[in-house]
Formats: structure tokens, C-alpha cells, sequence
């Protein structure tokens, strides 16, 4: 089996559990530290949140919405790159957050009725057991998460139910139990609900969603993160939260991802055409590849991530049969070329960031005339 690096090793492995069973856990993957952190920061707002008043939460819950926009310690745990591994080998590359949460749970109350996520896109989109999946929702312990303080509880299994089956009282449940810094995670299809609070101390859990990223999330978080708070988020955040165009096609300003339209991300392309003149994606391809191979260095996932897809792009192009496909491909090249040496600049990789700069700048206009390359 090929050697993955630990980000990759872990996301791969909550893959299968959650193909399998409909959930997993990842044990203890932050600093019960920034749990801490977040408390404390949520702490303004979650002292004014009342008591969920719908039948549907069950009576105990009070909850937090748009705590990106609260919570700096919700940003790093945010920008975690399990999440974004998972979520790839999940939903596929450029996930979208769908929306941000907590969830405080007091005792008092009965069970919150069992229900999915997904749920939110029905009836447009149908129910499809087994994938292709839309939303993958994550619940992170911001205490310890019991049976007895009402963790939440899932119907294993219920991901693979056809439309139309609906929970009965004896399915059984599993109590998503964990350890303050772990987080559970489950599918848009799978049956769960918060349980009820027999303790006097609260349960706290903080929720994170993401959805494809084709599709609208719950949230507005284009609008609740403008550019001049952005500019100062991780990469991987920025992107999860719309500031990148989706295949560089779908929320676009003017042909690029905002993020780059606005210069708020690293880039070598000058800014006034940027979409043209940057490097050759094939030797933006090499030249990454190149680096990590000969220096026999594992492949960061979101490195990974951004080659496979443009090695999936220039593959196409290559063999594209006819020159106006090559030259829509070649739009869809440059874009996941430039956001590759955007992760590139903003990661670890200083050698390969500065061989990404050495490369030629290729100009729309040469690098149609250069058939030799686009055949290769
Ligand atoms: O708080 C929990 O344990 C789960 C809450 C939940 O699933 C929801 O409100 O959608
Ligand atoms: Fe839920």
C-alpha cells in the first residue's frame, strides 16, 4: 500500500468508517486549549442565547450561529487539514463551509427529534444513499461529550436507507462519545440528533458544515467575512469560505476567484492579467511534481489536492481532440494552476516556491502557438 503522509492516513481511514457506518470520530485532534479559547470567546453571545424554542430541538438546546465571525479559535480548528482531506475524499475538491455553530446542551431537556442535514437541500436534491454526498457535518467536543451529557447519537447505517425510510423507535443508536479536542463527523444522510442532558454541566460542541462547491451553503459567508477580514485567514479558510471560484468557474468577479480578484492571495501573475500571464500550467505541473519526487519529500494534501486536479485538467487537454476544447481546458488549467502556486506560496516550500517563480511566464498567446507543449 503507497505510504501517506499523517493528514492523509487519518482522512483516509474516517473515509471508510464513514462509508461504512454513516459517522466517525477523530480522536483528540485539537488542543483541548482551543476549546478553552473558543468558550471563552463565544461566551458574549452564548450568555444571550435562549433556549431553542421548535419541538424539534428537543427543549435543552441553546445555540450560536455564525461563529466564524466570533470565534478566532473556531477559525484555526477551521483550517485543520484533516477536515479539508476528508472532505475531499467526501464531497470532492473545493468544498464550501455550509455554516458555523455551537451548540450548548442543558439539562432539562428531552431528546432533539432524529433527523439528517441533508435535509435542507430536499426536495431538490433527492436522497441518495451511499453518495454521491453533498454535505458532511462536523461536530467538534468542545467539552467532553457523554451518554449521560446528551452526546449526540446517530442510527449507524441509516446513510444507506432508501428515501422514504424513516427511524423507528427500536433502531438502534450509537452515543457519539469523545473527548473534549476530538471531533465526530457525519454525512448529510445519516440519521442523528443531540440526546438529552442528565448532567448539571453543559454540554458544548461546536458544528462546522460543508457542502460541494457547486452548491449555495445555509450560511452567507462571503457577506459575514468580508475581504479586509479574510486577508488575514489561512488560505484553506479563505477558500472554504467562497473566496475561491469553484473549477474557476462558478463565483467568479471577472473571470478570476475573488481572492485573487481582489489580491488578497500570493500569486505570480501580474495583476493586470493575471488570467494570461502566468506560467505554463504543464510546467507548473512538472516543476511541482519534479520537486517533491527528487527530493523524495511525501506531497502536503492540500498540495496533493490542487495537483490531482490539475493533472486531471492537463491530461484532458492534452488529449482533447479538438483546439477549442484545448482552449476551454486551458481556462480551467490556469485557473487550478494559479491555485496551486497560491497554496504553494502560502505553505512551508520556499525551493519550490521559488522554482514555481523561475518558471516562464507563458502568455495566452504563446502558449497557443506552442503545440509541441500542449501535445506532450
Ligand atoms: O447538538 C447536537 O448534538 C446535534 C444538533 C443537531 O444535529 C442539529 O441541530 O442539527
Ligand atoms: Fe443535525
Amino acid at each position: 500500500m503507497e505510504a501517506l503522509e499523517p493528514t492523509a492516513a487519518l482522512a483516509r481511514e474516517a473515509a471508510a468508517h464513514l462509508n461504512e457506518h454513516g459517522y466517525a470520530i477523530l480522536d483528540r485532534i485539537a488542543d483541548p486549549a482551543i476549546m478553552d479559547r473558543l468558550q471563552a470567546e463565544v461566551k458574549p453571545w452564548a450568555d444571550r442565547a435562549e433556549r431553542l424554542q421548535l419541538k424539534f430541538f428537543g427543549g435543552g438546546l441553546r445555540k450560536v450561529e455564525s461563529v466564524l465571525t466570533k470565534s478566532r479559535a473556531f477559525v484555526t480548528l477551521l483550517a485543520h487539514p484533516v477536515l479539508h482531506a476528508l472532505n475531499e475524499r467526501i464531497l470532492g475538491p473545493e468544498s464550501l463551509l455550509n455554516g458555523s455553530s455551537v451548540f450548548i446542551l442543558e439539562q432539562g431537556g428531552r431528546e432533539q427529534t432524529i433527523h439528517t442535514d441533508g435535509a435542507i437541500y430536499e426536495p431538490m436534491l433527492p436522497r441518495t444513499p451511499g453518495g454521491p454526498h453533498f454535505l458532511l457535518v462536523y461536530m467538534w467536543a468542545v467539552t467532553d461529550f457523554t451518554q449521560e451529557n446528551g452526546a449526540t447519537r446517530v442510527i449507524p447505517g441509516s446513510h444507506l436507507w432508501p428515501a422514504g425510510r424513516h427511524p423507528r423507535p427500536d433502531d438502534p443508536v450509537e452515543y457519539l462519545e469523545m473527548k473534549k479536542g476530538s471531533v465526530a463527523v457525519w454525512l448529510g444522510s445519516t440519521f442523528h440528533a443531540a440526546s438529552s442532558n442528565h448532567t448539571p454541566a453543559a454540554r458544548i460542541g461546536t458544528q462546522m458544515g460543508f457542502n460541494c462547491g457547486w452548491l449555495r451553503p445555509h450560511e452567507a459567508n462571503l457577506l459575514l467575512v468580508p475581504p479586509l477580514v479574510a486577508r488575514d485567514m489561512p488560505l484553506a479558510v479563505q477558500e472554504v469560505l467562497g473566496y475561491r471560484a469553484y473549477r474557476g468557474m462558478l463565483g467568479c468577479i471577472e473571470q478570476q476567484s475573488p481572492g485573487e480578484w481582489l489580491g488578497i492571495q500570493a500569486s505570480l501573475g501580474s495583476k493586470s492579467n493575471q488570467v494570461a500571464a502566468t506560467p505554463d500550467p504543464f510546467d507548473v505541473e512538472a516543476c511541482t511534481r519534479d520537486y517533491f519526487a527528487s527530493r523524495a519529500l511525501p506531497i502536503p494534501s492540500d498540495v496533493q489536492s490542487e495537483l490531482d486536479q490539475l493533472a486531471a485538467t492537463n491530461a484532458a487537454r492534452a488529449a482533447a481532440s479538438s483546439e477549442d476544447d484545448r482552449e476551454v481546458l486551458e481556462v480551467v488549467a490556469r485557473s487550478q494552476s494559479r491555485h496551486l502556486v497560491s497554496h504553494v506560496l502560502a505553505g512551508e516550500d520556499a525551493a519550490l516556491a521559488d522554482a514555481l517563480r523561475q518558471l516562464p511566464i507563458a502568455t495566452a498567446e504563446t502558449a497557443t502557438h506552442s503545440h509541441a507543449r500542449e501535445t506532450r
